[in-house]
């Protein structure tokens, strides 16, 4: 389900009802999309920067820190620096307010970077960004202990490829892949939340252009994700020198274990 944040003040959310009722779908459908939680220009010279910064990863033969995550598509690292180093991205203020309802007042950033699927990439294998936390029951009735927020850098459509997700598997200790699911139309300026346990792919990329996603996975401060970065093939998150120091009190506690 989606929600639109547009005409929502960003004092009081935690009482906003679309707020509440993109966190009710988030902890019944394990995944929520929020329309418009930055300005769509703000989004596009975001992506152009990225294109600068970061194309080499995939023009021509890949080199550097990153993580093959499927046919043609990769997973890099974001410095946050620059037009990267701004807290509507790693501390959006729709994406907080849900993340401490989510995950408590506690919660921290774990890792910031980009999804790249190249043109031509094939579907992903459906997966979980990491397993349970209990090999018990018990693990698909517990609340969230980390989230996955991703921003697209180019239109997630049928021709560029989105994710395709599957409602409530989160509450599942294995997913059906025949079980209802959907690969939503994402634009620039949203963004798409999952919990860490829901099932979820990359639809094939059938344009000839790449499709670049921004992602930060936040967590419980106890959580650290080795699934993904225990390889030591990536770093989780990069900061620019002085980046901590220089935020408000609220926001520098999501940096609390850098
Ligand atoms: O490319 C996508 O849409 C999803 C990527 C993803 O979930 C992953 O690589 O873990």
């Amino acid at each position: 389900m989606r929600f639109d944040v547009h005409d929502v003040p960003t004092e009081g959310l935690a009482e906003s009802e679309t707020i509440r009722g993109a966190y009710d779908c988030f902890v019944k459908q394990g995944y929520a999309i929020l329309d418009n939680a930055l300005p769509g220009d703000r989004m596009r010279e975001v992506a152009a920067e990225f294109e600068r910064r970061y194309a080499h990863y995939y023009n021509g033969t890949p080199a550097g820190e990153f993580m093959e995550v499927g046919n043609r598509r990769m997973m890099i690292p974001v410095e946050l620096s620059g037009v990267f180093n701004d807290p509507l991205l790693f501390a959006n203020p729709y994406v907080l307010a849900m993340l401490k309802m989510a995950l408590g007042p506690d919660a921290v950033i774990e890792a910031f970077g980009a999804f790249v699927a190249l043109p031509g990439a094939e579907k992903q294998h459906v997966h979980r960004d990491g397993p349970s936390l209990f090999d018990a029951g018990i693990a698909r009735i517990l609340p969230a202990h980390a989230l996955t927020v991703v921003f697209p850098l180019i239109e997630m459509n049928d021709r560029h490829g989105s994710t395709r997700i599957w409602p409530g598997s989160h509450r599942h200790l294995e997913n059906d892949p025949e079980g209802p699911n959907e690969a939503p139309v994402v634009p620039l300026g949203s963004c798409f939340m999952w919990d860490f346990r829901t099932y979820h792919s990359g639809t094939a990329n059938v344009s000839d252009r790449q499709r670049p996603m921004l992602y930060a996975v936040y967590s419980r401060p106890w959580f650290k994700d080795s699934e993904n970065y225990g390889r030591g093939v990536q770093r989780r998150l990069a900061l620019e020198p002085g980046l901590k120091e220089s935020l408000p009190k609220e926001t520098k506690a999501l940096f609390a274990n850098v």
